[in-house]
């Protein structure tokens, strides 16, 4: 797929007069390094064993290319680290909240903001105030945390994205647009609906983008069923950038105004502030409604602290509000978009099936394409992200069957249509270099002759298994 925004081209002039054109390069330079650590393959299989064959149990200065995530692992700029110097940590009413309000507001347009600890933070304190036990809540794929959090409450979760979000092949620009026609079924057919949870971007379906026509259409439909949206703005601005490249009438648009649009559809959100928003910590909720709001207050006190630092410093919350100003800029999104495109087609050149189009904040591996023969309750998914650290020291995270969890009802696995393994780029961290490295040692893999039988699992916690589950290989 084009991007008409992605590279914004100049012209050189080279000796032999020929022009010459040159895509973009990040903007910023690189002002403090951190070294990392090589290991030997040796090292690495040691390494595995004691971790459980579980990539979330590897200690960090055993990787040498960290893609577990995106989450608080991006690289703050000069003036968020001068911001940190500016905290105020009064116990109530720091000036740092005031900052945050302010950012959130402009950029994002809601009226009230509770701060939180982090997104899950925020989803707790939603799903407590808004959903009784029966409720049923339609969204457009699940996310971990936040169906969590939902079905902890009592309501049910119901999948409405477009069924083509499930197929790893099939190539649409907005791959996480709500099925319409779903929803309304659900509208109709549900006794109550506290609220309908928009993804923006879809997280588990490769991070793939939400329309804007498809959030107003939502909007439309919502109202007439007096049902309100609440988003995950998680990593909406990466969503608004797709709108820019992708969507007809807004390539003037700046990414700041896109965002606030969308927004405008919805009616409030949850935030996780270790994306989009560059800083290592934090998050938040923001509603429009006032006497929800005021629930929310009354329990962020209970949870995450005074309603005026939820569980976040001074100096985090002034990091978020300068690190969202930033985030918003179109330059920081062409290059952060752009490096994830940049690996996405180094792999796609190289055969490697990954999930298309290459989505806002990694590239997916389809790992049933990498292991045809191994069944899903082998685990194909957290196989291939354990191969892939032994082979280089990258580290990924499995999104399949081990993230999808058991159904609470019938105690079973769900089996997801999707066994990924996420290669996750964090933001102004990786060079080019890195991403080339990254793709090789995919490669490699990928052309394996001897492929793995599979894992079993050696434990299993009981919420959220796959942070901490052990695995053991079948063979
Ligand atoms: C991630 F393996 N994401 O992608 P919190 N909504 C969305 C998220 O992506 C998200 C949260 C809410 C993580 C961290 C993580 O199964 C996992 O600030 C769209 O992490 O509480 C977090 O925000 C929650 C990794 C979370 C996972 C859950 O890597």
């Amino acid at each position: 797929m084009q991007n008409p925004q992605s590279p914004t081209p100049s012209t050189l002039r080279t000796t032999g007069q020929q022009l010459r054109r040159r895509s973009w390069a990040e903007p910023y330079k690189i002002k403090m390094v951190e070294p990392l650590k090589m290991t030997n393959a040796e090292q690495r299989k040691r390494a595995l064993i004691d971790a459980g064959y579980n990539t979330f149990l590897l200690r960090s200065e055993d990787v040498y290319i960290d893609l577990l995530t995106d989450s608080g692992t991006s690289a703050m700029s000069e003036n968020q680290w001068a911001g940190l110097m500016l905290g105020d940590e009064a116990y109530a009413g720091s000036k740092n909240f005031y900052n945050l309000e302010a950012s959130v507001g402009r950029y994002y347009g809601f009226k009230h903001l509770i701060p939180t600890h982090q997104g899950r933070g925020a989803e707790h304190i939603l799903s407590q105030i808004m959903i009784q036990p029966g409720d049923t809540v339609p969204g457009n794929m699940y996310f971990t945390t936040t169906r969590f959090h939902q079905e902890k409450a009592g309501a049910a979760f119901v999948d409405v994205i477009i069924d083509e979000a499930h197929d790893p092949s099939v190539e649409l620009p907005f791959k996480g647009n709500v099925d319409l026609n779903k929803l309304e079924k659900v509208l109709k057919g549900a006794s109550r609906i506290p609220y309908v949870c928009l993804a923006a971007t879809v997280n588990m379906a490769g991070g793939q983008p939400v329309s804007m026509a498809n959030v107003r259409a939502c909007h439309e439909l919502c109202s007439r069923y007096g049902v309100p949206i609440m988003m995950d703005a998680t990593r909406a601005v990466e969503n608004a950038w797709f709108i820019k490249c992708r969507e007809p009438g807004y390539a003037d648009k700046s990414c700041a105004e896109i965002l606030r649009e969308f927004c405008s559809y919805t009616d409030g959100a949850t935030m996780s502030g270790k994306k989009d928003a560059l800083v290592n910590i934090g998050g938040w909720l923001s509603l429009n409604d006032d006497s929800l709001a005021e629930k929310a207050r009354n329990m962020v006190v209970l949870y995450e602290g005074l309603h005026t630092y939820g569980g976040m410093a001074g100096r985090d919350m002034e990091a978020m509000a300068r690190g969202i100003e930033e985030s918003v800029q179109d330059d920081h999104m062409r290059a952060r978009i752009g490096q994830v495109e940049y690996l996405g087609d180094l792999l796609k050149s190289a055969g490697v099936p990954i999930v298309l189009p290459v989505g806002g904040h990694a590239v997916y591996l389809d790992a049933r394409r990498f292991y045809p023969e191994m069944p899903q309750d082998a685990f194909p998914a957290q196989m291939l992200a354990a191969e892939l650290y032994l082979d280089a020291g990258v580290r990924a995270m499995e999104r399949g069957v081990v993230s999808a969890g058991r159904d609470p009802r019938t105690g079973q696995h769900r089996f997801p249509k999707l066994e990924l393994v996420r290669l996750t780029i964090p933001r102004r961290v990786y060079t080019q270099a890195h991403m080339d490295v990254v793709a090789e040692s995919v490669e490699a893999v990928f052309l394996q002759k001897d492929k793995p039988e599979g894992l079993r699992l050696s434990y299993e916690p009981e919420y959220l298994r796959f942070f901490q589950a052990r695995f053991e290989p079948i063979s």
